[in-house]
């Protein structure tokens, strides 16, 4: 069953890119973000570097990620500075360059980087074991925290870090030390006798295992994968159990209370049912799940991913496709508990609901699957990061009104406007890696079935011929395909946000078949397709039971969220629309922020002010309201000119 090869995710080297929205990202990414993220690793520039939530032991100041690894590689004298996985922003900054330097060559950043992987090598311990934090302050605690500790996280993005430098350089020193790694592990856990027999408390070395059996067929990555999902919660007292040991060998003084289903280790994750506590921690371990089954064809652990994504689709999820409810332990909470202005929604998650939901499409071809990831990619995602490439948000709002932010601790997570950088800095880097690799999510290949996931202008080359799109989307609402020598059927997804969406073939007869998620098209012959939609500006409403939403109405056109911002509308929280409102909306190009953006203008109505000293009134039976214009802008774009209200979902009146 291993290395199912119809089922085809395509290289990046396969896809290239020519579409002005994400290839502006990309862009923005290699000439942006990666300087200036590598200068903020390095500590070679005066940043803002902040905490992520209000807790004033939480390490600010500076990102000393670089100098963790010179410190543990003996150039340099110092105590580690930060979390306990800051090792991981060098190694996702790695990845990202890696991804980068596949779209573009740069022989000083790779230069640059062959500097970073020298380091990261001179940091490593003999016996391949490679954790800065541990190294440092404290080795004989090594594996032995493991639900605090994050090796295996750090370990997983050194891996996913190193195979793309291999791909985009064919140099395979990070891939040799990252292996290296991958031994000493190896040694240290499994089912033998006096090995650990237990998981990271932050999955991510299992999907990153299966990336590395992917990339080499070496199937004992595979196997290590497998040990690790199959471990976890096996024993629910695990973690538990490590504190206990610790303590009795006066190894740490340190007695957390654990709390396996937090930590998703309450149950083996094959029989977990639901998402429940961390949220980018839950949504890497199924992608691991999700990958394992691809290549195994393990139809029960399938099966607990397909239940742990209908828990998140269904009843978990904004519709920004931010998930994590709350900002205590970052993670989820109950069904329809989706509080707008409380809300974590951080970066990281919707990454990982993107890594999830395609893991999840490349074993079963199902449209939900590309939706989610299209709603994350376009919002929640897009939203981690100003368009400057300079500044970055952790926590994803939905409804921010500064005042109450700098006012009520309870928001104190929820910053008015993206900082330059975070003492946990987990999703600057993640968002880079994410859009320099983002044209693998263009295209699947399903046996006989070329997907067509997402509407971005590309140029694909298979095994047998190629495949365009030509298009502006989303500014304008056709395709153009051509293939030639291409074999088989292509599926072009029908998004669920279009309307009217039509494919004809304009140069040669060829069989196209309607479903109510695809037009399957046959690819026998050289063939050019037009393809031709319309983006109505459409009204949300939420299932009832979420409360926080009721009675009120969200705003979405093609794939992009709509949203409000006091700065084009003074007084936001004053808005009322309803869904006639939003079926008039006029569509006006908005010139202050990306290029090409579209506004969307509603005549709505605004109640009309009291007078301040008053609060409450009895005889008001209506709200007294005046006609007023909406201007709403993707929601993705919030915040990139300086603090203001922000709103997504606006009460129906
Ligand atoms: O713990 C590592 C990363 O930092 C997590 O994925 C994020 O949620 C943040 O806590
Ligand atoms: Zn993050």
């Amino acid at each position: 069953m291993m290395g199912q090869s119809y089922r085809q995710e395509f290289s990046l080297e396969s896809v290239k890119l020519s579409d002005s929205f994400w290839k502006n990202y990309q862009q923005l990414v290699r000439e942006v973000v990666i300087p200036y993220q590598y200068q903020v690793l390095d500590d070679a520039i005066e940043v803002d570097v902040q905490a992520e939530r209000v807790d004033d032991t939480l390490p600010v100041g500076k990102s000393h990620a670089l100098e963790n690894f010179r410190i543990a590689a003996g150039r340099t004298t110092g105590e580690h500075f930060g979390w306990s996985f800051q090792d991981s922003d060098v190694y996702k900054w790695l990845e990202a360059v890696g991804y980068s330097l596949q779209n573009q060559p740069d022989e000083a950043l790779e230069a640059l980087c062959d500097e970073v992987i020298e380091l990261i090598g001179a940091a490593q311990a003999k016996d391949g074991y490679l954790d800065t934090y541990f190294q440092l302050k404290c080795p004989e605690l090594s594996y032995r925290m493991l639900y605090f500790s994050h090796e295996l996280y750090c370990a997983g993005h050194l891996i996913e870090a190193a195979i793309a430098y291999d791909q985009a350089t064919g140099k395979s020193a990070l891939l040799t030390i990252a292996k290296k790694f991958v031994k000493n592990i190896q040694a240290a856990f499994g089912y033998e006798a006096g090995k650990i027999q237990g998981a990271d408390g932050h999955q991510e070395i299992e999907l990153a295992l299966v990336r590395l059996y992917e990339y080499t067929q070496q199937e004992e990555y595979l196997h290590l994968a497998e040990f690790f999902t199959d471990v976890r919660g096996k024993d629910p007292h695990f973690y538990s159990n490590e504190v206990k040991r610790n303590l009795e060998e006066g190894l740490s003084e340190e007695n957390p209370t654990i709390d396996a289903a937090y930590l998703q280790a309450n149950a083996q994750p094959k029989n977990q049912t639901i998402a429940q506590g961390h949220a980018v921690r839950m949504l890497y371990m199924a992608t691991g799940m999700a990958k394992i089954a691809n290549q195994t064809g393990d139809a029960g652990l399938l099966a607990a991913c397909e239940r742990i994504w209908q828990d998140v689709t269904k009843r978990k999820m904004y519709i920004t496709a931010g998930v994590g409810s709350t900002v205590h332990g970052e993670a989820f909470t109950g069904a329809y508990d989706l509080p707008n202005d409380t809300m974590y929604c951080e970066t990281c998650a919707s990454i990982a609901l993107v890594y999830f939901a395609y893991e999840l499409f490349k074993n079963e071809p199902k449209r939900e699957y590309i939706e989610v990831l299209e709603r994350a990619l376009y919002n929640g995602v897009l939203s981690g990061a100003s368009i400057d490439g300079k500044h970055f948000f952790y926590v994803n709002p939905l409804e921010v009104q500064p005042d109450s932010c700098r006012n009520n601790p309870g928001k104190g997570h929820v910053k008015t406007t993206r900082p330059d950088w975070f003492g946990c800095a987990c999703c600057p880097p993640n968002f880079a890696r994410l859009i320099s690799s983002l044209q693998k999510y263009v295209y699947t290949q399903q046996e006989e079935t070329l997907y067509l996931n997402l509407f971005v202008e590309s140029q694909l080359t298979s095994e047998t011929g190629t495949l365009t799109q030509q298009t502006d989307f989303p500014y304008e609402n056709q395709l153009t395909i051509e293939a030639t020598g291409m074999t088989g059927r292509l599926a072009i997804r029908k998004p669920s946000w279009a309307a009217v969406m039509t494919v004809a073939s304009v140069n040669a007869e060829t069989e196209i078949e309607e479903t109510a998620d695809y037009f399957f098209v046959q690819l026998e012959k050289a063939v050019t397709l037009q393809v031709s939609f319309e983006q109505p500006v459409l009204a949300i409403r939420s299932n009832p039971k979420v409360w926080t939403n009721s009675r009120k109405l969200a705003i979405q056109r093609g794939p992009f969220v709509y949203c409000g911002e006091g700065h084009d509308n003074p007084e936001l929280f004053s808005y009322r629309l309803t869904t006639k409102d939003i079926s008039e909306a006029k569509v006006r190009s908005h010139s202050e922020l990306l290029p090409q953006t579209l506004q969307l203008d509603l005549v709505a109505s605004k109640v009309v002010q009291w007078k301040d000293e008053e609060l409450y009134r009895f005889t008001e039976t209506e709200e007294v309201k005046e006609a007023a214009i909406l201007k709403l802008i993707p929601y993705h774009l919030w915040g990139n000119r300086g603090e203001n209200e922000l709103r997504v979902w606006f009460p129906e009146g």
